[in-house]
Order: structure tokens, then sequence, then C-alpha cells
């Protein structure tokens, strides 16, 4: 199975076609800031490897919905929110607004967040 899409524009992040303001470089995980971001703390992370959700990326067994969840708790670290609280969002299909569908986790924080979500 290909593990990247050349029409995806994370996989073209992830190949440095597109540039992107990187947070974290990781072996299996990158993380880089937000395009439009909603919240002062915007990162989105995602793995190297292209699956077109957060579902299908865990039924295939590879660990990485576990790596992602983890490099977004140790970002909110570092970015001083992890205390106060943070959210974490993987959108998953277009009905709930998912634009880009290579994994992808919003980590979102520094601000007060509203519930129910938009
Ligand atoms: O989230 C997709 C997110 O991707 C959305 O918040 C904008 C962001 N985006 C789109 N293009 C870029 C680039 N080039 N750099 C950084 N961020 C980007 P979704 O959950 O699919 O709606």
């Amino acid at each position: 199975m290909s593990t990247t899409d050349p029409d995806c524009l994370f996989c073209k992040i992830v190949s440095g076609e597109v540039p992107a303001e990187i947070v974290r470089d990781g072996e299996r995980v990158l993380a880089f800031r937000d395009i439009n971001p909603q919240a002062p703390t915007h990162v989105l992370v995602i793995p190297r490897e292209h699956h077109p959700d957060a579902v299908s990326a865990a039924g295939a067994g590879t660990g990485l919905v576990d790596e992602v969840v983890r490099e977004a708790h140790s970002i909110a670290e570092d970015e001083g929110v992890a205390s106060t609280g943070y959210r974490m969002v993987f959108n998953t299909g277009s009905g709930a607004g998912q634009t880009v569908f290579h994994l992808h986790c919003h980590l979102l924080g520094g601000r007060g967040l509203e519930w129910p979500p938009g």
C-alpha cells in the first residue's frame, strides 16, 4: 500500500513541496502551525504516512493515532497550554468539516474553548 498520495496537501508538507511552520519533525509524526489559526495555539499533528482519517489509521494497527495524540500533548506542554486545558479535534468526514483527507489532529489552546463546538 502506498503511504503517500501525490495529490494530498499534507503529503506535500511532509515532503517539503509545500512550506509550513514546522513545530515538530519526528520520525513518524510531523506537526506544524495551522495556516488559519482558531486559537493562540493551533497546531496540526499528522503522521508522515498518508491515512485519510483517524479511523483508517487506527484500523491499520500502526499505533500512529497513539503517537499523534502523545505528540499533541507534548506540544501542548511546550506551548504552555497543557495545565489550563486544551482541545484535540479529529474532524472526520466532510459533514464534520474535514477538508484535508490526511489524518490530522487539531491541537487548540490558549483561550477559553466553548462547548458544544460549532
Ligand atoms: O482541517 C484542515 C486544516 O488545514 C484547516 O484548519 C486549515 C489547515 N491548512 C490548510 N492548508 C494549510 C497549509 N498549507 N499549512 C497549514 N495549515 C493548512 P480540517 O479538519 O480538514 O478542516
